[in-house]
C-alpha cells in the first residue's frame, strides 16, 4: 500500500463543505474572525464554484420573505413551514433564518446573480415566497463572494477535493475533522477550536427509481451523502426530525422541478383519466385536520393525494404544460402578432426553468419530442431524500437564538451559541441542523452566516488549543485507509477484483443497502409504506450489513470516497429506520405511510422525535421533545 502523507491543518473555525451554508458561512466569518485575529478553513470534497445541490443552478430562490416591502412577516414564514411540516417545526430557528433571509437575497443580487424583475423594477415572484432568477451560474457567484472574503481576508484557507470522513475529539468537545485527499495519497487532520458541518444531506440510502443506464440519477446531487449526520452522531450529538425525509413530486425520470409549473404558471396536475386528484380527493385531506385545510396544501399531502391515484390504477399522473401555457396566452388571442409573441416567452421560459437547474429533463424533453406548449409531461414521485433545508427536516438538534425565547422554550431550544449542536464546539447549517425545514438555498446561507458568527463567539469564548492524542490519531488513520489495505490483501485471490470472497466493493455495498430501504422503510417499490415488523426486520438487516461495513475494499482513492460515502449513508438510514420505529403514527402521508399506525396521534405525538447515538457505548438513545410555538 502506498505511503500517506499526514497532514495537520491547525486553525480556528474550520467549515465543513462547500455549498450555500458553508459559503454564507465563510462571507460571515472572515469578517468577525478578522475582527477577532482568529484563522478560518472551508475544506470540500469538490470545487466549491460547482459543489452541493446548486451545482447545476437553480430556477428560483425559494425562500424570501419581503420584509421591507411589507409583503410578509416573519410570523407568516413561520406559520407557513409549521403548517408545511404537520405542525413539527423548531420556530425559533425558523425565525430567525426568515429575519435575516432578506438581506443575503439582497447581497446575491450585489454579488452579480440576475434576479427577475417586472416593469416597476420589482422582484418576479414565482409564488408567494419565491422568486424567479437566471440562475445557472448561482453557485459560481455565492462560490466567488465566499473565496474572496476568505482568501481575501489574509487568515482565510481553502481545501478542495478533501472529504471529510469524521470528526476529532477532544473528550466531549468537537475538536476539527479527520479527511483525506481524493487525488493525492494525503490524509487530513484539521484541528479547530470551533467546526461547523455544512456537509449537505443524502440521496441513495433509498434505491432510486432510475436504474441501468439511468443509475445515479436521483431528483438530490449524488455527492451529498449523508456526511453532515453521520459526522454529528459519531460526534455524539441530538438528532431530530430524523424520520421526515423528504419526496419530491417531479417531472419524471429526469426529475425536473414543479414549482414554476404549480406556482407561476398556475398548472394543473391530471391522471389519466383528465381527473385532478387536488380536486377529487379534497375529502381525504378532512383525516389530516387541521393541517389537512390549511393554505398551500402541505406538500406531503398534495403527494399523497396523487399518491393515492396511482395506486388505484389511474396513473400515469401529468403536469398539463400546454394547458397552462395556453391558458396564459388566451388574453393575447386578439392580437395574433402579440400572441405569438406571448407564446414564444412562455416556451423559452419553460425550457430555461429546467435548463438553469435541471439540464438533463431539458435533454429528456428533446429527446422525447417533447414541446411543452403541445404535449404534456409525466409527473411521479421521487424516492426518498433527507435534506432538512428543503421540504424534510432531518438534521442535528441545534440552539436556537436567545431573543427568540419565550418561557417556555428558554430551558429547552436554547443553550449558549445559536446553530451550536448538544455538542460543545459543533455548529450546524443548512441540510446538516434539523426541524427548521423551508430554508432552501438563501435560508442555508443564510443560516451558515448565523451559525459561523455564533461559532466565532464560541472560539472567543473559549479560545484554547484542542487536546488532541495521537494514538487516537493513528487508530483513525487505520481506519479510514483499510478498505485500500484489504483490497491489496486480497485482490488477487480470483480474476475479476469485482468479485472476491474477502471483501465487498462499495458499488455492491450500496445496492445491499438501498434494497434494504426500499423494501423495509418505505421505498419507492413498497409504495412509500411500512410498519414496525417491516421496521424490525430492517433494523436487524442493517445491523449485519454494518458488520459487513469492516469488510470493504477500495482499488484506488475515488473508491475510498465511495466506502466511506457508503457507511455515511448506512448511519443515516440507521437514524431513519429507529426514528420511524419510535414515532407511533403516520404523520406524514406522501413522505411515508406506517400502515399499523395509520392516523396522526395529536395527543402523543404532537412532539420532536429525537435520538442520539452514544460513542462511548455504541447505544442509541430515543428521546421525545416537547413542541412550544412562539407565534401564536
Ligand atoms: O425548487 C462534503 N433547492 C432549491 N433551493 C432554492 O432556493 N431554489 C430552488 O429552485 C431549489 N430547487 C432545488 C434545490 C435542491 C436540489 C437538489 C434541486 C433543486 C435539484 C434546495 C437548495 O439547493 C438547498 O436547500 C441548499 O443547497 C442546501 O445548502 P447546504 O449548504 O446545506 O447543502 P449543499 O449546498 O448541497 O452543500 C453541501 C456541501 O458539502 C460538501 N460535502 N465536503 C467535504 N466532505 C464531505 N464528506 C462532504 N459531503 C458533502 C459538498 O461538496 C457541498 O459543497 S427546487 O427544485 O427544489
Ligand atoms: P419545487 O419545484 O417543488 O421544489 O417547488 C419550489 C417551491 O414551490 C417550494 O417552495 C415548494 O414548496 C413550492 N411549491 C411547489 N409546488 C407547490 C404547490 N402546488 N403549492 C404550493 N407551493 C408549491
Amino acid at each position: 500500500m502506498p505511503e500517506f502523507e499526514k497532514v495537520i491543518v491547525e486553525t480556528d473555525l474550520l467549515i465543513l463543505g462547500g455549498g450555500m451554508a458553508a459559503c454564507g458561512a465563510a462571507v460571515e466569518a472572515a469578517y468577525w474572525a478578522k475582527e477577532n485575529g482568529l484563522r478560518v478553513t472551508l475544506v470540500d470534497k469538490a470545487a466549491v464554484d460547482r459543489s452541493g445541490a446548486v451545482a447545476m443552478g437553480l430556477s428560483a430562490i425559494n425562500q424570501y420573505v419581503g420584509l421591507k416591502d411589507g409583503a410578509n412577516t416573519v410570523k407568516d414564514y413561520v406559520t407557513y413551514v409549521r403548517n408545511d411540516l404537520m405542525g413539527i417545526t423548531r420556530e425559533d430557528l425558523v425565525a430567525n433564518i426568515a429575519r435575516h433571509v432578506d438581506s443575503t437575497v439582497h447581497l446575491f443580487e450585489k454579488w452579480g446573480l440576475p434576479i427577475w424583475k417586472d416593469a416597476e423594477g420589482k422582484y418576479v415572484h414565482e409564488g408567494r415566497w419565491q422568486l424567479m432568477i437566471n440562475g445557472e451560474s448561482y453557485k459560481v457567484i455565492v462560490a466567488e463572494a465566499a473565496k474572496n472574503a476568505l482568501l481575501g481576508s489574509g487568515n482565510g484557507q481553502i481545501f478542495e477535493r478533501v472529504f471529510i470522513v469524521g470528526p476529532l475529539m477532544d473528550g466531549d468537545r468537537c475538536a476539527g475533522a479527520v479527511g483525506f485527499s481524493v487525488r493525492e495519497n494525503k490524509l487530513y487532520f484539521f484541528m479547530a477550536k470551533a467546526t461547523l458541518a455544512a456537509m449537505g444531506g443524502a440521496v441513495h440510502v433509498f434505491k432510486p427509481r432510475s436504474s441501468g443506464e439511468g443509475m445515479g440519477r436521483a431528483w438530490y446531487p449524488p455527492w451529498n451523502s449523508g456526511s453532515s449526520a453521520y459526522f454529528t452522531m459519531k460526534a455524539g450529538a441530538e438528532m431530530t426530525c430524523q424520520e421526515v425525509r423528504f419526496i419530491p413530486v417531479r417531472f419524471k425520470d429526469a426529475y425536473g422541478p414543479v414549482g414554476a409549473w404549480f406556482l407561476l404558471f398556475k398548472s394543473r396536475a391530471t391522471n389519466s383519466t383528465g381527473g385532478n386528484y387536488m380536486v377529487e380527493r379534497q375529502a381525504e385531506l378532512e383525516n389530516w385536520l387541521p393541517y389537512g385545510k390549511v393554505k398551500p396544501v402541505p406538500a406531503n399531502l398534495r403527494n399523497y393525494l396523487g399518491m393515492l391515484d396511482v395506486m388505484e390504477g389511474k396513473g400515469p399522473i401529468y403536469m398539463r404544460t400546454e394547458e397552462a401555457i395556453q391558458k396564459i396566452a388566451e388574453s393575447y388571442k386578439n392580437d395574433p402578432k402579440e400572441h405569438k409573441k406571448k407564446m414564444k416567452e412562455l416556451e423559452s421560459e419553460a425550457w430555461e426553468d429546467f435548463l438553469d437547474m435541471t439540464i438533463s429533463q431539458a435533454i429528456l424533453w428533446a429527446g422525447t419530442n417533447v414541446q411543452p406548449e403541445e404535449k404534456s409531461s409525466e409527473i411521479a414521485a421521487a424516492e426518498p431524500y433527507f435534506i432538512g433545508s428543503h421540504s424534510g427536516a432531518s438534521g442535528a438538534w441545534v440552539s436556537g437564538p436567545e431573543d427568540l425565547q419565550n418561557e417556555q422554550t428558554k430551558g429547552e431550544y436554547f443553550w449558549g451559541y445559536p446553530n451550536m449542536s448538544t455538542v460543545a464546539g459543533l455548529f450546524c447549517a443548512g441540510d446538516a441542523s434539523g426541524a427548521s425545514s423551508h430554508k432552501f438555498s438563501s435560508g442555508s446561507c443564510t443560516e451558515g452566516r448565523i451559525a459561523a458568527k455564533a461559532a466565532i463567539q464560541f472560539i472567543v469564548d473559549h479560545n484554547h488549543p484542542p487536546r488532541i492524542d495521537p494514538q487516537a490519531l493513528d487508530a483513525q488513520a487505520k481506519e479510514i485507509l483499510a478498505p485500500l489495505a484489504l483490497y491489496e490483501a486480497h485482490a488477487g485471490a480470483t480474476t475479476d477484483p469485482e468479485i472476491n470472497p474477502h471483501y465487498v466493493k462499495p458499488r455492491m455495498f450500496m445496492f445491499r443497502l438501498q434494497k434494504i430501504m426500499d423494501e423495509y422503510a418505505g421505498g419507492v417499490t413498497s409504495q412509500f409504506t411500512t410498519n414496525k415488523a417491516q421496521l424490525d426486520r430492517a433494523v436487524e438487516l442493517l445491523d449485519y450489513l454494518k458488520e459487513d461495513s469492516t469488510k470493504l475494499a477500495a482499488a484506488n482513492l475515488h473508491e475510498l470516497m465511495r466506502c466511506w460515502e457508503n457507511i455515511h449513508r448506512m448511519w443515516q438510514a440507521e437514524a431513519h429506520v429507529r426514528t420511524m420505529l419510535f414515532r407511533e403514527e403516520t404523520r406524514w402521508p406522501g413522505y411515508y405511510f406506517r400502515s399499523d399506525k395509520p392516523k396522526m396521534d395529536e395527543e402523543h405525538w404532537h412532539v420532536f422525535a429525537n435520538c442520539r447515538y452514544d460513542p462511548g457505548t455504541d447505544h442509541w438513545q430515543m428521546l421525545k421533545r416537547p413542541i412550544h410555538q412562539i407565534f401564536a
